[in-house]
């Protein structure tokens, strides 16, 4: 990661479902010399120290979760604090959907013990309190669960071989409730919705619309 500005870069925070197109998104901004893309690193999950914690967790969720989401958020707070020479920083996901979706919906799922979850929420508060992790804007790519399901069973991502339908249903309510419902009492920054149904090759022109957002948004 390239390094440099004191101040946190105007942020930008890619959300949506699995499979919704956030790297695809992303890599249409890869060769702006003002964007610094942040890709969520799934591949430091499936490695750690030859350990697949990504493919723990989903094996056997009740035990490996816990660890999962810790390694989650300790991946996610050194690209939030991560320093960039650009003006603008663009994130997929961050600890703000791995909290309000991800840990919120294994504790709701009576995945997670309610002592781990008190663990990660008051990790996360802290981390809240003491680094500077908020975002300016975040692009939120709805999708149908169905539709993201048929796309991730194509792309086969071995560890996503046990996703259910109903598991991205649940992943979509929440991702709605942070997003659209606004329900989760916390800063929210502006949302900007495209619609991810489509087939992300032919959405250049949203793409494009979000440039001209981010552009605006800096002057
Ligand atoms: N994951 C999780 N908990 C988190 C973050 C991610 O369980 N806090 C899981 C869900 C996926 C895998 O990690 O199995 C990668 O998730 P993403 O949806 O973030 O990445 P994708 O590669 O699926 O995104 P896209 O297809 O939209 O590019």
């Amino acid at each position: 990661m390239s390094c440099n500005s004191a101040r946190r870069p105007f942020t930008v925070f890619v959300e949506g479902n699995i499979g919704s197109g956030k790297s695809t998104f992303l890599s249409y901004f890869n060769d702006f010399a003002d964007i610094f893309v942040a890709l969520e690193p799934v591949h430091l999950w499936q490695d750690v120290n030859g350990h697949n914690i990504l493919e723990l967790m989903y094996e056997t969720p009740l035990l490996w979760s816990f660890a999962f989401q810790s390694l989650v958020q300790k991946t996610m707070l050194d690209i939030h604090t991560a320093k960039c020479s650009q003006p603008v920083k663009m994130m997929e996901r961050s600890l703000q959907s791995g909290r309000h979706v991800f840990i919120e919906n294994l504790y709701r799922q009576n995945v997670m013990a309610s002592a781990e979850y008190t663990v990660l929420t008051s990790f996360y508060e802290s981390m809240l309190k003491n680094f500077d992790v908020n975002g300016d804007l975040i692009i939120y790519l709805r999708s149908d669960p169905e539709v993201v399901y048929n796309r991730m069973r194509e792309r086969g991502r071995t560890e996503e071989n046990q996703v259910s339908l109903e598991y991205l249903k649940q992943i979509h309510q929440l991702h709605e409730d942070w997003l659209v419902r606004k329900t989760v009492v916390e800063n929210l920054p502006p949302v900007l919705i495209l619609d991810a149904n489509s087939s992300l090759a032919t959405m250049e022109k949203e793409f494009k619309k979000c440039e001209n957002i981010i552009y605006s948004r800096l002057n």
